[in-house]
C-alpha cells in the first residue's frame, strides 16, 4: 500500500514512497452486493445510510468512530483486563496515560466522548450562559443546549469556505470571541469550547499560535479553555507539516504543548486513540474534578471505570501510546491524502485543504439544482450506497439540526458528505474504488432529484431520520 504523494509528505526528492508501519494478521471478508439489493437495502433504510445494516455495506467510510483496527498488543492488554468494580489496574495505566501524552492532573473515564461531554457540560454551565466554540459538533452542541447552555460559533469565516485554502481553517476568530465578551460580559461566558481539528469544518486544524493567542485572551478575561481533543493527533501533525518552528518536534510532544495552554479537555478515545469504545474527561483543577467525579457515579460507573470494562480501559492506553507515533499518522493522513489525490485528477469538488479523517465532497457544488430543502448532502450519500455499496454520511443541513429557539432548520454553509476513513482498516486499492465509486456518481450528478424528510426524531436527527425520494 504505497502511496503515490512524496513531496507533500515530507520528502524532499525523488519518488520515495510511504507505506504503513504494519502488517495484516487477520482479515475480515465483506459482502460485496448488487444493484438491486442495495436499492432494496437503502428503501428500507429510509434512506438514511445510519439505517443500513452493514451487512449490505462494502466499503464502510460511515465513521472513523469506534472503527479503527487494534494491534496485537491492544488485544493482547485486552486479556490483561482487570474486571476489579473499582481501582481496576487498567484504570491507573490509563491515568499514567493521560498525564504523560495529555499532560492533565485527573482523570474521569467514560463510556464514550459524549458521555464525557455531558458530564463536562452538567458541570462547567449555568443555564443562559454562552458557550463559544470553533464551529458547532453535533453532541458537543447538544449536551452544551442541555445543560441550558447557548452555543456561539466563533470559528474563522475561512472553515465556512470550501475553497479557502488556509492553512489553519479551524482557528478561533479572536476579535469575535472578544466581541462576544464585551457583549455579554465574562461572566457570562461558561467557557470556550475548542475542538482540535473541527470534524464539521472538514478536519481543519487549529495552529499552536492560535491557542496560545486563546489562552492569553482567556487569561485576561478569567475564562476556562477546554478541548475536544478527539482528533488532538491529527491536529499535532498538521502543525508539524505547517507551523514555522515544529517541523523538528514531535507529534506526542506537539500534542502535549497543545495541551498545556487548556484548563482540561474532553476526548472520544473510538478516534484518535484507537479503541472501538471509550472515552475520557481531564482537568487539572481539583475542585471540578469533585464535581465531574460526583456526576460520573450518577451517569456512567463508578470514577475508576466510567462504563469501560477494565480491558477497554487498558486497549485505550495502548492506543493512546500507538497513537502518538509519528510513523502511524503519516500513515493515516497519508491514506486519505492518496483518495483525496485520485479525486483530484477527475475534478471531484470537495472541502480543501484536505483534513485529517475524512475526504469531505462539496454537495452543494455536486448538485446545484438541489436546494438545501432537498438535502443534497443526504442524496450524495445514498446515490453513493447505490453506485457502489460504500456507504458515506451527510454533514449538513440534517446534521445541523433545528435552532432551538425558531424551531426552524439551520442551514450551515457547508453541505457535505463524508467519506470517513478508518485507522488501519482499508488498502490503498479499497481507496481506488472508492474513488471510482465517486467519480460515476459525479458523472451521473445531473440525474440526481433530492429527497425529502418524511420521519424526524427530537434529537441528533441525523441518526435516525428517514427519507423518500422526491418524484
Ligand atoms: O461518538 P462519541 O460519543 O464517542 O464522541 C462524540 C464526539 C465528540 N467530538 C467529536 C469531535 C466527535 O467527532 C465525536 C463523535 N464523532 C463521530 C461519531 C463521528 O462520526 O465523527
Amino acid at each position: 500500500m504505497s502511496g503515490k504523494i512524496h513531496q507533500t509528505m515530507g520528502q524532499q526528492s525523488g519518488r520515495r514512497s510511504w507505506a504503513e508501519p504494519w502488517k495484516i494478521k487477520m482479515v475480515e471478508p465483506l459482502r460485496m452486493t448488487q444493484h438491486e439489493d442495495r436499492q432494496k437495502a437503502l428503501a428500507d433504510a429510509g434512506y438514511n445510510t445510519f439505517l443500513l445494516r452493514s451487512d449490505d455495506v462494502y466499503i464502510d467510510l460511515l465513521t472513523d468512530s469506534g472503527t479503527s483496527a487494534m494491534s496485537d498488543r491492544q488485544w493482547a492488554g485486552m486479556m490483561l483486563g482487570d474486571e476489579a468494580y473499582a481501582g481496576s489496574r487498567n484504570f491507573y495505566r490509563l491515568e499514567e496515560a493521560i498525564q504523560k501524552y495529555y499532560g492533565y492532573r485527573y482523570l474521569v473515564p467514560t463510556h464514550q466522548g459524549r458521555g464525557a461531554e455531558h458530564l463536562i457540560s452538567q458541570a462547567a454551565i449555568r443555564k443562559g450562559q454562552f458557550v463559544p466554540g470553533n464551529m458547532y459538533f453535533t453532541t458537543t452542541r447538544l449536551h452544551q443546549e442541555l445543560a441550558g447552555g447557548i452555543f456561539v460559533d466563533v470559528i474563522v469565516d475561512e472553515a465556512h469556505d470550501p475553497a479557502d485554502l488556509s492553512p489553519f481553517k479551524g482557528n478561533v476568530d479572536l476579535a469575535k470571541l472578544e466581541q462576544l465578551i464585551r457583549d455579554q460580559g465574562a461572566a457570562n461566558i461558561a467557557y470556550v469550547s475548542l475542538a482540535t481539528t473541527v470534524n464539521m469544518a472538514g478536519g481543519q486544524p487549529v495552529s499552536m499560535a492560535n491557542v496560545k493567542a486563546l489562552r492569553e485572551l482567556c487569561d485576561r478575561h478569567g475564562i476556562k479553555l477546554f478541548l475536544d481533543a478527539t482528533r488532538l493527533v491529527e491536529n499535532a501533525w498538521f502543525i508539524q507539516e505547517r507551523e514555522p518552528g515544529y517541523a523538528g518536534r514531535s507529534i506526542a510532544e506537539i500534542a502535549l504543548e497543545f495541551c498545556s495552554y487548556s484548563d482540561g479537555a474532553w476526548s472520544s478515545a473510538k478516534k484518535d486513540s484507537l479503541v472501538n469504545i471509550g472515552g475520557w474527561l481531564a482537568v487539572n483543577d481539583w475542585t471540578l474534578f469533585e464535581e465531574l467525579r460526583n456526576l460520573v457515579v450518577v451517569y456512567e460507573g463508578l470514577h475508576t471505570y466510567g462504563g469501560l470494562a477494565g480491558r477497554d480501559m487498558e486497549a485505550m492506553a495502548i492506543g493512546i501510546v500507538e497513537s502518538m507515533q509519528d510513523e502511524h499518522v503519516r500513515s493515516r493522513i497519508g491514506q486519505v491524502r492518496y483518495l483525496a489525490e485520485l479525486l483530484d485528477d477527475w475534478r471531484i469538488p470537495m472541502v480543501r485543504p484536505v483534513g485529517g479523517h475524512a475526504i469531505f465532497l462539496d454537495a452543494r457544488a455536486f448538485y446545484p439544482h438541489l436546494s438545501q430543502d432537498e438535502f443534497p448532502a443526504q442524496t450524495l450519500a445514498a446515490e453513493l450506497y447505490l453506485d457502489s455499496g460504500i456507504r458515506s454520511m451527510e454533514r449538513g443541513v440534517v446534521s445541523a439540526g433545528r435552532d432551538p429557539k425558531t424551531g426552524g432548520h439551520h442551514y450551515p454553509k457547508l453541505e457535505l458528505t463524508r467519506l470517513t476513513i478508518p485507522r488501519r482498516v482499508y488498502t490503498q486499492a479499497h481507496m481506488d474504488v472508492v474513488a471510482e465509486s465517486v467519480k460515476a456518481v459525479y458523472e451521473a450528478r445531473t440525474s440526481a432529484r433530492g429527497l425529502k424528510m418524511v420521519y424526524e426524531p427530537r434529537y441528533l436527527r441525523f441518526f435516525q431520520a428517514r427519507f423518500e425520494p422526491l418524484a
